[in-house]
């Protein structure tokens, strides 16, 4: 594979005939070419289904084809007419299916039937669901609650997920990891410091009436591209963008709308970065520094000789608490020390601070490019205090504005899948239950893995996902994954973590949420909850991959009802919820009741409702009922890795435009230009001189962190690129093994995935 990979540079904007091209190209592979292109028409709409790709908002008034490149992608890959049923494992071991690829895997199709690991034939081997939920009933049963970790993926529906919680917590422990915790949660620590909500508070109304865009590290091309819609009437409107990202992304350089058949015969293409400035991985808080500092720099001057103001004094006195010391900060840091830290210049940073100063209502948009940093909370933060200072949160057309990952992720949170007790309405489950919720905390993504490799945790249950590939530390947990005493996977396709087996294993293969769902009440829906808060429902309109697969509510409810002592199941009318999901809905509007009151009846509003966003409405839910700067503790990025020295880069890992986290669909990059493999380094010319390294030579990189773990991934292959100096590219998850346990956000615990420090050494194997 690596023998054909190459690099070559990709002359054309996102979306356009590349777009339609691909579009077909998936849906002709996975067989689903007619029966696709009409499911397509129901996909963000409402009364169909929600897109089982990215979390972005749906309109109320969507276009006829409201859905994208990647989102189609994601559908066709659901309803593929491939099936791995029982006499596919009768023809591979999991010994030579552990010898696949992550896209060999899934590009075997569709589970169909429950299996369980065979230990003596080394097969799955069907069985039927009852006989599944009773053997792993009574494993759970046998182990203390605490060693088990309930992991969801952030795909499952607001129903199924309030399920999930409430069965892990009637079992008895709060180990409820979501991929959150690899992704936005140090959104979720920081936003409820600084201005007293977890998520957003823009929604596309916002869009509409902004007049300036900022992007951190948010590669929207290929990962929420339907954003690309309100990007591009934005900028038709003259809104300057500015955006943040060590490369240079096609997505957000230019677009042709694939939906306007004007803009695709006449080539004409959006410019879509106004401002484009190639920060240095993990030089976001040096560089937003450097935009407040300019900013005060200018007020103090506008103070001093009596001109306009440039912060939003009014706001800030009225609304905000901790300017002083942030302030200082800013004014004490040095243009050097910023310049730096950020690898870009003064007068670029002024500029763009200009520009800024110059809009009345700003949006930011951000994504992993802060998140997954040691100071990915800090980034967060920075990113508030930069809008608090010209008052850019809580008036139209400005705000904060998170872009999720997973389509329900957001929702998985609100409806209390945490491992944080204080983040959960217990009292009220306690209540609307009658029983006593576990109040310790839970396990999150990294305990869960330390857990698992210091044997403490000895079940996982996996609600959707890829843990063993999503994770840091691919190897030592992949070694620890199969000391498990019992695997559950709920899944829809074969992946990596379910062949590397526990000491029992299962495989409990469910419905998409685009496949209709028939229970004893009829035919079912659900809902999921947007990135901007909204919560949508959700139809399927396909038939089911297979008669014998069950539904994701069914599902857990045939596992709670397996695992919990008798009484404990009593309180739970189970069955009567699977036949009807009308009835979660109650029973969630019960828990819920300022967010989800009426839900059943509203879900089908045009455009969803949205959950209440106080700091919208600048009311500030923090401790001190203010809007808080918060000073930066430090603008190195990883002081916990070996110390800097000429030879040790930091990598980042990204996302081609050909897969959707784990999932792969090929092996190429078209929009980043590197077609037919993954296993590539995109590096700096200087640095690779520098290392005495050229493109196409192999390398191995080796991991420099000094905690007495060797880390190497062998045999990548160089490839030149536009990437700021000492700084290098490496796709997820094929880099996974390079990435340390530890090395995490602080606060938020949230895998440092875009800077890991790696030395190279020309490949040995
Ligand atoms: N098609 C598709 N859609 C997806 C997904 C997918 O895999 N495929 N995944 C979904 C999920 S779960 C998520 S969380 C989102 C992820 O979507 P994004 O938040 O866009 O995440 P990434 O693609 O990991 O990286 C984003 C960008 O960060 C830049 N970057 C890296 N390091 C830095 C840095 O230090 N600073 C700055 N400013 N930029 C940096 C990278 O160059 C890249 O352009 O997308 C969701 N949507
Ligand atoms: N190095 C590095 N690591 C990262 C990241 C990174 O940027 N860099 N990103 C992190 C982020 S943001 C995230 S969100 C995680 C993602 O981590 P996960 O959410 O755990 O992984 P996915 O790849 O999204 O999971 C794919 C699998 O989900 C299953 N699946 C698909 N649809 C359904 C469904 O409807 N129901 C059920 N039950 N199963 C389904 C399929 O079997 C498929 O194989 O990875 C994290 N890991
Ligand atoms: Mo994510």
């Amino acid at each position: 594979m690596t023998e054909n990979t190459h690099a070559e540079p990709y002359p054309h904007p996102a979306g356009g005939w590349g777009s339609v091209k691909e579009v077909s190209t998936i849906l002709l592979e996975q067989g689903v070419l007619f029966k696709g292109g009409n499911l397509m028409l129901h996909q963000n709409k409402t009364d169909g289904f929600a897109c089982v790709g990215c979390a972005w908002a749906k309109p109320a008034n969507p276009h006829p084809f409201e859905f994208c490149e990647s989102g189609a992608k994601a559908t066709a890959w659901e309803i593929t007419s491939k099936r791995v049923a029982a006499d596919f494992f009768a023809r591979h071991t999991l010994t030579e299916l552990r010898t696949w690829s992550d896209l060999q895997l899934e590009s075997a199709g569709r589970l169909t039937v429950p299996m369980r690991w065979d230990p003596e034939s080394d097969r799955y081997v069907e069985v039927a669901w009852e006989t599944a939920f009773d053997e792993i009933g009574r494993e759970l049963k046998a182990l203390a609650p605490t060693s088990t970790v309930f992991y969801a993926s952030g795909r499952a529906s607001l129903e199924t997920s309030y399920m999930y919680q409430l069965a892990a917590r009637l079992y008895g422990c709060n180990n409820l990891p979501d991929s959150s915790n690899m992704c936005h949660e140090s959104t979720s620590v920081a936003l409820p410091r600084t201005i007293g909500v977890p998520i957003g508070t823009v929604n596309l109304d916002d869009f509409e009436q902004t007049d300036c865009i900022l992007f951190f590290g948010q590669n929207v091309g290929t990962n929420s591209p339907r954003m690309l819609h309100q990007l591009q009437a934005a900028r038709k409107r003259g809104v300057p963008v500015i955006t943040f990202n060590p490369l240079r992304e096609t997505g957000l350089l230019s677009f042709a709308n694939p939906q306007s058949p004007v803009e695709m015969l006449s080539g004409a293409e959006t410019q879509i970065s106004t401002q484009y400035l190639q920060v240095r991985a993990g030089g976001d808080s040096a560089a937003i520094l450097g935009l407040c500092k300019a900013l005060i720099a200018r007020d103090d001057a506008a103070q001093a000789d009596g001109g306009q103001r440039v912060l939003d004094a009014d706001f800030i006195a009225a609304h905000t608490a901790g300017l002083d010391d942030f302030a200082a900060v800013a004014r004490s840091t040095g243009w050097d020390t910023i310049e730096r830290q950020s690898g870009l210049a003064r007068a670029a940073l002024e500029e763009a601070a200009a520009t800024y100063a110059g809009a009345q209502r700003v949006i930011a948009v951000y994504g992993m490019g802060l998140t997954q940093h040691r100071y990915g909370v800090q980034n967060v933060e920075m990113v508030s205090n930069l809008l608090l200072l010209r008052g850019n949160i809580g008036k139209p057309g400005a705000g904060i504005c998170p872009v999720r990952g997973h389509s329900n992720v957001q929702g998985q949170r609100t409806v209390g899948i945490t491992e944080k007790p204080k983040l959960a309405p217990l009292d009220q489950l306690e209540k609307q239950y009658g029983f006593a919720p576990p109040r310790e905390e839970g396990l999150n993504t990294v305990t869960a893995c330390r857990g698992m490799l210091d044997g403490s945790v000895q079940a996982f249950i996996g609600l959707g996902g890829n843990f063993l590939r999503a994770a840091p530390d691919t190897e030592r947990l992949e070694a620890a994954w199969s000391q498990l005493r019992l695997n559950v996977q709920i899944a829809t396709k074969l992946n990596r973590s379910h062949v590397v087996p526990g000491a029992v294993n299962y495989l409990l293969p469910c419905l998409g949420r685009i496949e209709i769902d028939r229970q004893a009440g009829g035919e079912q829906s659900v809902a999921v909850e947007d990135s901007t808060g909204y919560m949508h429902g959700s139809r399927g309109r396909a038939e089911p991959a297979a008669a014998t697969l069950w539904s994701e509510p069914a599902i857990v409810a045939g596992l709670a009802q397996a695992m919990l002592a008798p009484e404990r199941a009593a309180l739970v009318p189970w069955a009567d919820w699977v036949a009807d999901y009308g009835r979660i809905r109650d029973a969630i509007a019960v828990t819920f009741p300022e967010i989800f009151a009426d839900f059943n009846a509203r879900m089908w509003q045009p455009g969803g409702f949205r959950r209440p966003v106080p700091a919208a409405h600048r009311e500030w839910k923090t401790p001190n009922g203010r809007a808080n700067f918060i000073a930066p503790v430090t603008l190195e990025e990883d002081p916990d890795q070996a110390p800097v020295s000429a030879d040790v880069l930091r990598l980042f890992t990204i996302r081609s435009d050909s897969q959707f986290n784990t999932t792969v669909y090929n092996d190429d990059d078209r929009f980043r230009g590197v077609y037919g493999g993954r296993r590539v380094l995109l590096a700096n010319q200087q640095d690779m001189a520098r290392l005495g390294l050229a493109e196409g030579d192999l390398v191995d990189v080796h991991g420099v962190t000094d905690d007495g773990v060797r880390r190497t991934v062998h045999g990548l292959k160089l490839v030149g690129y536009d990437v700021p100096p000492g700084c290098i590219a490496g796709y997820y998850p094929e880099c996974n093994p390079l990435l340390p346990l530890e090395h995490h956000a602080l606060d938020s615990m949230v895998p440092a995935a875009k800077s890991i420090a790696v030395r190279l050494a020309a490949a040995t194997t």
